[in-house]
């Protein structure tokens, strides 16, 4: 162990331990830009200098190693005045149109001025470092990047992407692209992350509101919502509830008063997708069709697999995500039941995703030339929505959904969490395997947050060998080990982001981004604890999915699922 003085009081620290760290020890808290642990430490902002007595000059605490008897001051003048000076450089060439920025109020940056004296901005402010983009859904905005690198690191180390870099020197350097072109002319996957993990405002994603105000404003429309499973456990983050809480029944009254003619559920469609998906597999394991199969729900892994696992196409579930099988049976089987036009059903889906609004909008994701969604919005944007209604969210009491979509079970709900398509999955073919209903449907192996988890489960007699990969990183590791034949499954779920949809690129802003993973672990806990209190757990044993198959859509499988609810993926 090493013995430290920060700002007078002693501490002992392991080896290899940074003066941010030991100092985080102790509750003094050293203000950081670029640093995120993990993922991005290169030293480079110098926001978070200190004074180290003996020393000369002023140190980045982030990556400054702790040794023997360092003595070490975190806010000496020379220390506040360096701080202060590196924030007015930052901000000289930061377009400060805060007032109006998506980020304001949970801007990293607005934070650290107002914490470290920055009450005057002595240098210029206008900044052209090149266009904004809006290719896609991911918006980027050069002016506002403060060259911080974290976007960078999370694309190409989380995600193992790599569609955005440093290029330039010195005061022309920015973040961008190859050939500078939009991104989404590139292999970005619109996860998200990199808006997430943003310190300012410089990455947003494609604000749809516009388009769906316009929709409800419309008397010949009938505008119909669905909400995803990991909406309900985080929407309440915006108005000023703990991570994990859930909001369902203030959100449904707030659609509701937003002007949505049917408030449904994108856990009704999941529990869909769990019967299709299901049968899929059992039927290629029992008649000898390509293994393992994958997953299909998260479209920015479906986009990383195109690029990049070409071999792997054919494992792919040729279900539609939950998102749009919604789609599919609302502008089907719903207009039947509901006796209104298809033409008019305006399909309007809340996602955590932000990738969801690119699934939205692929040629596949349409029947008889109707596109399955209309709009995407994700969990930020309805917030947005609900504020600029001026609907006061905490007061509202509670609603309830709508049928005919919008009956779900526990296993529908726990899509959201990384590991949770994998145990509704388990849950429906174990039953259908065993031909009873076992009360054994927890599988706890798959769940957690490690970034690859492993399972054989026994169900009738047979090995099931499963895995489950969060993050496209973590999938490149799996697959990776499968084409070298080191590892092979017959069952693998694979979500974009880590932590699931829980964590996706649409998902509120964690303004302290050292609580991350806490805020991860709350909202997995929060449809976890929906499960359990579900009176249906199982999604072959959802009512209302039982009536679709009755009284619409026949077998699973079946020519009209077929048409309806499976697609196919482009090399
Ligand atoms: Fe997801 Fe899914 S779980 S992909 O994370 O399969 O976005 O929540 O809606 O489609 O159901 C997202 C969440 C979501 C789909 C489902
Ligand atoms: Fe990279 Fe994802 Fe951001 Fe695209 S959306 S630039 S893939 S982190």
């Amino acid at each position: 162990m090493i013995n430290v003085t920060i700002d007078g009081i002693a501490v002992e620290v392991p080896k290899d331990t940074t003066i941010l760290e030991a100092a985080k020890k102790l509750n003094i808290n050293i203000p950081t830009l670029c640093f995120m642990k993990g993922i991005n430490e290169p030293g480079s902002c110098r926001v978070c200098v200190v004074e180290v007595e003996g020393w000369r000059g002023l140190h980045p605490a982030c990556v400054t190693k702790v040794s023997e008897g360092l003595v070490v001051k975190t806010a000496t003048s020379t220390v506040r005045e360096a701080r202060k000076n590196i924030l007015e450089l930052i901000m000289s060439n930061h377009n400060r149109e805060c007032l109006s920025c998506d980020r304001n109020l949970k801007c990293e940056l607005q934070t650290l001025c107002n914490e470290n004296g920055i009450d005057r901005l002595p240098y210029g402010g206008k900044v052209d470092k090149g266009c904004l983009d809006t290719s896609g859904p991911i918006v980027r905005d050069p002016n506002k990047c403060v060259l911080c690198g974290r976007c960078v690191s999370v694309c190409s180390k989380m995600q193992d992407v790599g569609v955005i870099d440093f290029a330039y020197r010195g005061a022309h350097m920015t973040v961008t692209t190859a050939y500078e072109e939009g991104l989404a002319g590139q292999e970005c996957i619109n996860c998200g992350q990199c808006i997430k993990i943003c310190p300012v405002g410089a990455l947003s994603e494609r604000d749809d509101t516009a388009r769906v105000w316009k929709a409800l404003e419309n008397p010949e429309l009938h505008v119909v919502v669905q909400t995803a499973p990991a909406v309900r456990v985080a929407l309440g983050e915006e108005f000023g509830y703990a991570p994990g809480t859930n909001v369902e029944g203030k959100m449904v009254t707030a659609l509701r008063r937003l002007g949505f003619d049917k408030i449904f559920d994108t856990n009704f469609s999941a529990d869909l997708t769990i019967i299709e998906e299901g049968n899929e597999l059992l039927n290629r394991i029992k008649n000898g069709g390509k293994l393992p199969l994958i997953t299909s729900c998260s479209p920015g892994w479906i986009k990383f697999c195109e690029h990049n696992y070409h071999d792997f196409l054919e494992n792919l579930s040729t279900c539609k995500s939950p998102q749009q099988m919604f789609g599919a049976v609302a502008k089907s089987y719903y207009p039947v039941k509901a006796d209104v036009d298809p033409k008019k059903v305006f399909v309007v889906s809340v996602m955590p995703c932000t990738a969801k609004k690119y699934e939205a909008d692929r040629e596949e994701m349409q029947v008889d030339g109707l596109k399955d969604i209309d709009a995407v919005i994700t969990t930020r944007e309805l917030a947005k929505m609900i504020r600029q209604a001026g609907i006061r969210f905490a007061e509202l009491e509670d609603g309830e959904r709508d049928s005919i979509l919008g009956t779900y079970s526990g296993a529908g709900t726990i899509f959201g969490n990384t590991g949770g398509v994998m145990e509704a999955a388990l849950r429906t073919v174990a039953d259908k395997l065993t031909g009873k209903s076992l009360d054994s449907i927890e599988y706890t192996a798959v769940r957690g947050l490690s970034g690859i988890r492993e399972a054989t489960v026994n169900i009738a007699g047979m090995d099931i060998k499963v895995a489950v990969a969060n993050g496209t990183g973590n999938a490149s590791k799996l697959l990776d080990k499968i084409r070298a034949g080191e590892a092979g499954y017959h069952f693998i779920e694979v979500m974009g982001c880590e932590g699931g949809c829980i964590n996706g690129g649409g998902q509120p802003i964690i303004k302290d981004k050292s609580t991350t993973e806490e805020v991860k672990a709350a909202r997995i806990k929060g449809l976890y604890d929906i499960d359990k209190a579900c009176v249906t757990r199982k999604s072959h044993e959802n009512p209302e999915i039982q009536k679709l198959y009755a009284e619409y859509l026949g077998e699973a499988g079946a020519h009209k699922a077929h048409k309806l609810l499976h697609t196919h993926y482009v090399a």
